[in-house]
């Protein structure tokens, strides 16, 4: 039988080739792909999660981790794509214009994947107009990462593009180190998190996924 918990300990411990090895191993003894994903990937990053907001990870640890992950979907994604899986809700997410920094981008990224969001990244400096065509009929949520306090103007800028553009049905969520709730709150954006596992948290409350 399918060793969910080992591929859930593998992926907390970074160990890439193992976990897509006992992924490997569920999928050929006929492990259902939801329940590979949800009892063994999904479960292994909650906790990976966890451990981040309580800092017992740091930054790297969860790099480490979600590569793990992003490598054993490699074998697991055809499968669910079979299986008509459902990805549980649309993202793109870019670092604002002008802006550079993509590490924090990145593990909010991952930690959205591990969860079983569908993300699209659009990398860094990324203009107002280029999130508006991302996002547009196409995405539920949209993320912005700024870390300069220079470039944090550029959020009500993107805000505002997406509302000219009739994308106000598109959930607007931001962070980066500079950012509070308070800035969040004043430029109108629908959802702020302090760091890359609560930006999981807020995703699915802003999308009133359990
Ligand atoms: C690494 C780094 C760089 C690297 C970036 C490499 C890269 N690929 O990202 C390089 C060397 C390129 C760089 C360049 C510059 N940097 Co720099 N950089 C940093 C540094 C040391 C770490 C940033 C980082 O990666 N933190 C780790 C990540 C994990 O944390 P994070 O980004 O905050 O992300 C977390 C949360 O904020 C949140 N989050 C992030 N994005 C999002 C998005 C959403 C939607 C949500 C919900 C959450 C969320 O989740 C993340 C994970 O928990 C910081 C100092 C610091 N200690 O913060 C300075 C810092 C950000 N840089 C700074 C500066 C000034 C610059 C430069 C202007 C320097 C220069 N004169 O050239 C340039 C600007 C280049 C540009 N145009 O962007 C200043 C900014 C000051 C300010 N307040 O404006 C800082 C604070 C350093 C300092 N003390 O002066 N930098």
């Amino acid at each position: 039988m399918a060793d969910f918990n080992a591929i859930a300990e593998k992926l907390i411990a970074g160990k890439a080739d193992e976990v897509k090895s006992l992924v490997q191993q569920a999928i050929d003894e006929g492990a259902a792909p939801k329940d590979i994903l949800d009892k063994g990937l999904i479960s292994g990053m909650d906790e990976v999660g966890r451990r981040f907001k309580a800092n017992e990870f740091y930054g790297p640890e969860v790099l480490i981790a979600a590569r793990a992950m992003h490598y054993a979907m490699e074998v697991l994604e055809p499968k669910l794509e079979a299986a008509g899986v459902q990805k549980i809700g649309t993202v793109a997410i870019g670092t604002v214009k002008g802006d550079l920094h993509d590490i924090g981008k990145n593990l909010v990224t991952m930690m959205l994947r591990g969860a079983g969001f569908d993300v699209e990244d659009l990398g860094v400096d990324v203009s107002p107009e280029k999130y508006v065509e991302a996002v547009k009929g196409r995405k539920q949520v949209l993320c912005l990462s700024a870390l300069l306090t220079t470039t944090m103007p550029q959020m009500p800028k993107v805000i505002e593009a997406m509302k000219e553009a009739d994308c106000t049905n598109v959930k607007v969520m931001v962070g980066g180190a500079p950012l509070t709730q308070k800035y969040a709150d004043e430029i109108g954006a629908d959802g702020y998190a302090a760091d890359a596992a609560s930006a999981v948290d807020v995703a699915k409350s802003l999308l009133k996924i359990k």
